[in-house]
């Protein structure tokens, strides 16, 4: 355990954010008998689903995955409704994790830190808040989330619109009233997938500002079945053991209960005839895609399985212009964040719905009554950005984090993010990132990701107390080695290919660097790395007396 010593500082650990991985920080430091604050910039727990609480909004990962495992009476008393959970539950689950943990007594919200400063005679962080507010510690953990930065891009005028104006990563708590109202809606990903049918459903119109079309799957989502929830409860600990060791975190568990079919991907697309894809995607659609395992890696059969996601495209969409506007192209599946739909494509047919696809003409302004394209004007009165987030690197880009020798992150950082495992970076003693570029991050379940790195950050400091060290530190050798490898088997994949523009590359926001940031070598051999280099005396790091 930490000891207090007569430099006292206010804390033993700072953690930042109070979303999925500031809460369970808070939980596991507690339990270790670290003196433990956090502070938030919400009014309330759950991060990302506390902000997004647009139309819509949801998970894609099995309910009874997309779950907590540290606490076995937890998974047994908490009954998740739907094959994927929807934001208002997965907020209440977070609701409910604050309260039987009672974390909120050391949750200080409505607090967004400034600024985190490392000095190096003390070996204590300086945390300074927006209020002024000052916090020493020994440790800093940056829970402050992957996507927690809503990006809204600067687009003239924009200022100058009438009515009312939303983004999908900041919703209002009350929710919006859509009813009666024309609306225009920026962004097609995974926020503006989700959030088109649903605001279609509510609108007296709605016009869809569609800059690249996007591949999407329907998620078949449905109720849990009180039989299958009882057998997940039962098998947990398989479950768990499961997701671990796999590449991104989920089994699939609770695909194929009355959802779509956890279909694992073992055919080569290469190997079928024209006549062959055709009539599989006359029988099962979108979904026949799923059973190839070279689609992910060879950009010829990505291609194949792009016709043939083009050709249903064609067959769901009425109006022949907006199908073809509707079709992804020049990029590969899979480059992209996959997304999954409930009436994506079907609400293009509705009498309400305009799809706009700047692709034919961009955005010129914003004016005072809607959008003012090159192909024309469209007026209503609310506008919805669902235009993303600055990923990965975002929030902690807003904090002003100064490791030794007074250096800024944003500054070490300038040509991207580097780090070691993702969990910390060399020059920044006792900072750690969770699920932080380099790591499997974003391209997992973000739960067993958050578990893991905070279970590997209390061992850490056990350790550390346990050999008289103070600090903790990557060394820019283990740095420079860590991102070669995070950079080696990123390449090949889709994920990097020349035509892929993705959040993951940062290509989304104007001037940042083009680097590959998560990593993709697995969550089970990831794992298996972040404990040999722990079991090795912290390979890789520098402890100090
Ligand atoms: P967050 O939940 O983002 O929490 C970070 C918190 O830090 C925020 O509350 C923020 O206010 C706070 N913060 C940031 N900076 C500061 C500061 N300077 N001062 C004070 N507080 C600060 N992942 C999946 O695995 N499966 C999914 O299906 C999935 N669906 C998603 C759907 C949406 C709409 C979005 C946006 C993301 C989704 N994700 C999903 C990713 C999701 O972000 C993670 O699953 C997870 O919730 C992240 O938890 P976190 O605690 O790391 O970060
Ligand atoms: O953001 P995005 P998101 N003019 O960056 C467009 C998670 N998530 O919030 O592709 C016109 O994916 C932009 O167009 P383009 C998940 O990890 C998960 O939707 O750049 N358009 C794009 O269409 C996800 O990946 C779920 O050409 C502009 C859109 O805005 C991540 O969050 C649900 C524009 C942004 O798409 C981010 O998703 C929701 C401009 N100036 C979110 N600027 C699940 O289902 C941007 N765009 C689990």
């Amino acid at each position: 355990m930490a000891q207090k010593t007569s430099d006292s500082p206010d804390t033993d650990v700072i953690v930042v954010g109070a979303g999925f991985a500031g809460m369970y920080a808070l939980h596991k430091f507690r339990g270790l008998g670290l003196r433990t604050q956090v502070l938030e910039a919400g009014n309330d727990v759950g991060g990302t689903w506390y902000w997004n609480r647009y139309p819509g909004a949801r998970c894609d990962v099995p309910s009874v995955e997309y779950s907590y495992s540290f606490d076995k009476d937890l998974e047994q008393e908490w009954d998740w409704t739907e094959i994927m959970a929807a934001q208002p539950e997965i907020l209440e689950y977070a609701n409910h994790v604050a309260d039987r943990f009672d974390l909120r007594k050391d949750i200080q919200f409505q607090t967004r830190v400034d600024s985190a400063v490392f000095d190096e005679n003390s070996n204590r962080w300086t945390v300074v808040t927006d209020s002024g507010q000052t916090y020493t510690a020994r440790f800093c953990v940056m829970a402050t989330g992957c996507l927690s930065v809503p990006n809204t891009p600067r687009i003239d005028g924009q200022d100058n619109f009438a009515g009312s104006v939303y983004h999908t990563g900041n919703w209002p708590e009350g929710g919006v009233d859509f009813s009666d109202a024309a609306v225009g809606i920026i962004g097609t990903g995974s926020s503006g997938i989700q959030s088109i049918p649903v605001i279609a459903e509510q609108a007296k119109h709605l016009t869809v500002f569609q800059r690249t079309p996007n591949y999407t799957m329907p998620a078949a989502n449905a109720p849990l079945k009180a039989e299958f929830l009882r057998q997940a409860k039962e098998n947990y600990a398989a479950i768990r053991a499961e997701q671990r060791a796999s590449q991104v975190g989920i089994v699939g568990y609770g695909f194929g209960f009355g959802g779509a079919e956890n279909v694992v991907p073992t055919q080569e697309i290469k190997q079928t005839t024209p006549a062959e894809r055709q009539r599989l995607v006359e029988e099962e659609g979108f979904l026949a895609i799923r059973r190839y395992a070279d689609v992910a890696l060879d950009e010829e059969a990505n291609e194949l399985a792009c016709e043939m996601y083009r050709d249903q495209v064609e067959r769901v969409i009425k109006d022949p212009a907006t199908a073809q506007a509707l079709m992804p192209r020049d990029y590969p599946m899979g480059c992209k964040r996959p997304v999954i739909d409930t009436n994506y494509y079907e609400t293009f047919n509705r009498d309400n719905v305009t799809l706009v696809d700047l692709r034919q003409g961009g955005i010129e302004e914003i004016t005072e009554a809607g959008v003012r394209t090159a192909q024309g004007d469209y007026a209503f009165d609310v506008l919805v950005y669902a235009t993303g987030f600055d990923a990965m690197t975002g929030a902690l880009g807003k904090i002003d984090i100064r490791g030794r020798e007074n250096r800024a992150l944003t500054e070490y950082w300038e040509a991207g993010p580097r780090t070691y495992l993702g969990l910390q970076i060399a020059g920044f003693p006792n900072l750690f990132t969770v699920t932080g570029p380099g790591s499997p991050s974003v391209l997992s379940n973000m739960i067993v990701s958050i578990e893991q790195h905070i279970d590997w950050i209390a061992r850490c400091i056990l350790d550390l107390d346990q050999r008289g060290a103070q600090t903790i530190e990557a060394t820019t050798e283990a740095e420079d080695e860590w991102i070669a490898h995070v950079n080696d088997v990123a390449q090949n994949t889709m994920f990097t290919a020349k035509s892929c523009n993705s959040w993951y590359l940062g290509a989304n926001i104007t001037g940042k660097p083009r680097i590959f940031m998560p990593y993709v070598g697995g969550v089970g051999v990831y794992r298996e790395k972040c404990d040999e280099v722990a079991r090795n005396g912290y390979q890789g790091f520098e402890l100090s007396a």
